[in-house]
């Protein structure tokens, strides 16, 4: 232990603490722009590139950046003298001069961390401005924009694309003024490895890294007399929205999220939640016959089964794993099974035609958008789902529309496609798709009730989980990864014959969708993840059905459509198959 000074504070803290840790943990905010560390998800990022964290250290001659220098006993810090204030403002002055001063139209502006600083050092001139920008790419793909103008080469994107995603997509190229941050060799993110996942967008601090935004052409759609116009809402979205209005992380605002989505004009507001549903009835029966066939002898069979609900993941699998094409579940994703049965099923039934319907869905996540435009989700090139647009997307709009979020009362979903059970709710958090797939599996297999349809041993947010369920004797051994180096690491394994489970979950985001590249920016704070996964436990708790294969409105659709899971029917609608 160490006990040093911190301008008015005596604080003891561990050896080999930082500066800017134990400065926090006093509560005195240092600024700073490069520094990022997720705790719980490896989110981490300690460049000490910035520079905007420098502090006093009495006896040195120099300031000290304090996210990179280590406490030391007796040590006295200032972290808010005249030269450190200045020092950081002239930091910040030169960060601006090679930086577009376009900030009304940008589209971090108000959530831009270069903003606040330039407003928090009361900069109220560029005195270094005037001089030649760094030439840089401008991309736009159809889920992330990249305008690298913008770019203050604090490397958060690529230490989360290399280290926690373990993509590779990001990195620096070029030396000094031409220094840029880019997939190798420059060429574009579109023919680069980049799984879309967002999470480099998450943590880019300014405008360099933000999504494609889709809002004007929905509001254009909701405008258009001649287009039925209706939402899905992914589980994530409910237990984040909230945070774009204040409200504490945790808070669920699933009814006022529907009211919204009415008064902005939708038709028809429908949950992602009944086609998670969907998916456990198609997903869950791909298990118990992969299962039943292991256990009668099978050689053949490919175990362990992979989810495939995630975009991210699947491009992942594409580009990294093309020999283990076979092994993934062929369910498509909530977002497209609802897609390719509203434009099916119910546009039939409602008597609508494919080209008047717009399906619109509203996710946690920025790979959903280059998901709508898989071609394999397309009939003649009319796709299942339009568009999707993010949480923090769907937040700007109800802002815009004057609608006052905090105030709405709650309003229910539409039927049918609105109806879902606890199992669909918590697809939203890490380990919900396999807790979902165990009640249901569990039950359709033993032919028992479960008395407690809670699976503790697969919920939290440790990197990789696993656990063993008793099947009548049968012991079936099951892994949850979230964030694609852990996914990586489980597919190593598995493509080495070195894995021993016969299912395994895997969400690209740390934390699943609740940690989505379109949610809520957490800044950082694992607790805010925790607060986002316990509001859908909370939700799933409260439902009066928590089995996907008890909703009784996809029963109606088996009855009336598909017949049973994996029938041709479904297979033609709800199945994919991969691509390298
Ligand atoms: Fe997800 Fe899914 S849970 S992928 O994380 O399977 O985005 O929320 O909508 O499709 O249901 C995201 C969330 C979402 C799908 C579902
Ligand atoms: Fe890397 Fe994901 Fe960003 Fe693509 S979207 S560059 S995979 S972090």
């Amino acid at each position: 232990q160490i006990t040093l000074q911190i301008d008015r504070h005596y604080i003891t803290v561990p050896q080999g603490t930082t500066i800017l840790e134990a400065a926090r943990k006093t509560g005195i905010d240092i600024p700073t722009l490069c520094h990022i560390n997720l705790k719980g998800t490896c989110i981490k990022n300690n460049p000490a590139s910035c520079r905007i964290c420098v502090v006093e250290v009495e006896g040195r001659r120099n300031l000290a950046p304090a996210c990179a220098t280590r406490c030391t006993e007796g040590m006295v810090v200032r972290t808010s003298t005249l030269r450190v204030m200045n020092a950081r403002k002239v930091v910040a002055e030169l960060i601006l001069s090679d930086h577009p001063n376009d900030c009304l139209t940008c589209p971090k502006c108000g959530d831009c961390e270069l903003q606040t600083l330039a407003l928090r050092f009361n900069i109220r001139a560029m005195p270094f401005n005037g001089g030649e920008l760094s030439p840089r790419k401008r991309e736009v793909t159809s889920s992330i924009v990249r305008n690298m103008d913008k770019c203050i080469f604090c490397r958060r994107c690529e230490s989360v694309c290399n280290e926690v995603q373990t993509v590779g997509a990001l990195g620096a190229i070029r030396r000094g003024f031409n220094t840029t941050i880019a997939p190798a060799f420059d060429k574009m993110m579109t023919d680069s490895e980049c799984t879309y996942c967002g999470q480099c967008v998450a943590v880019c601090p300014v405008g360099a890294l933000t999504e494609r935004d889709h809002t004007n052409r929905l509001l254009e759609d909701l405008e258009d007399p001649d287009k039925v116009v209706i939402v899905q809402t992914a589980p994530a979205v409910r237990a984040a929205l909230g945070e774009e209005f204040g409200l504490p992380p945790g808070t669920l605002v699933t009814g006022k999220m529907v009211y919204a989505l009415r008064e902005l004009g939708f038709d028809y507001v429908f949950d992602t939640d009944f086609a998670a549903d969907l998916t456990i009835m198609e997903e869950g029966a791909e298990i118990l016959k992969r299962l039943t066939a292991y256990l009668n002898g099978d050689k053949s069979v490919r175990l362990p089964i992979l989810t495939s609900c995630c975009p991210a993941w699947v491009n992942f699998f594409e580009h990294h794993f093309p020999d283990l094409l076979d092994i993934p579940s062929t369910a498509r994703s909530p977002q497209q099974m609802f897609g390719s049965i509203a434009k099916t099923y119910w546009a039939e039934k409602m008597g609508i035609p494919r080209e008047k319907l717009v399906v619109v869905s509203i996710m946690p996540c920025l790979a959903k958008k280059y998901e709508c435009d898989r071609e394999e989700f397309k009939t003649n090139g009319n796709p299942d789902v339009d568009y999707s647009i993010s949480t923090r997307e769907l937040a700007r709009l109800i802002k815009r529309a004057n609608i006052g979020f905090t105030l709405l009362t709650d309003k229910d979903f539409d039927l049918p496609m609105g109806a879902s059970t606890g199992a669909g709710v918590i697809f939203g958090t890490t380990g919900g798709v396999m807790e979902a797939a165990l009640r249901s599996v569990c039950e359709i297999y033993t032919g028992n009730t479960l008395e407690n349809v809670n699976f503790e041993q697969v919920r939290g947010l440790a990197g990789v989980r696993r656990a063993t369920i008793d099947l009548n004797g049968f012991e079936l051994k099951v892994g949850i990864a979230h964030g694609l180096g852990n996914a990586r690491r489980l597919l190593e394994d598995i493509r080495n014959g070195r894995n021993e489970y016969h299912a395994i979950e895997i969400m690209a985001c740390p934390g699943g969708c609740i940690g989505g590249g379109g949610q809520p920016l957490h800044h950082g704070h694992s607790d805010v993840l925790y607060a986002r996964a316990n509001a859908l436990y909370r939700e799933d708790a409260a439902k009066p059905l928590r089995k996907s294969h008890e909703n009784p409105y996809i029963k109606t659709l088996y009855e009336e459509y598909l017949g049973k899971p994996l029938s041709e029917t479904a297979e033609h609608l709800l199945h994919t198959r991969y691509f390298n």
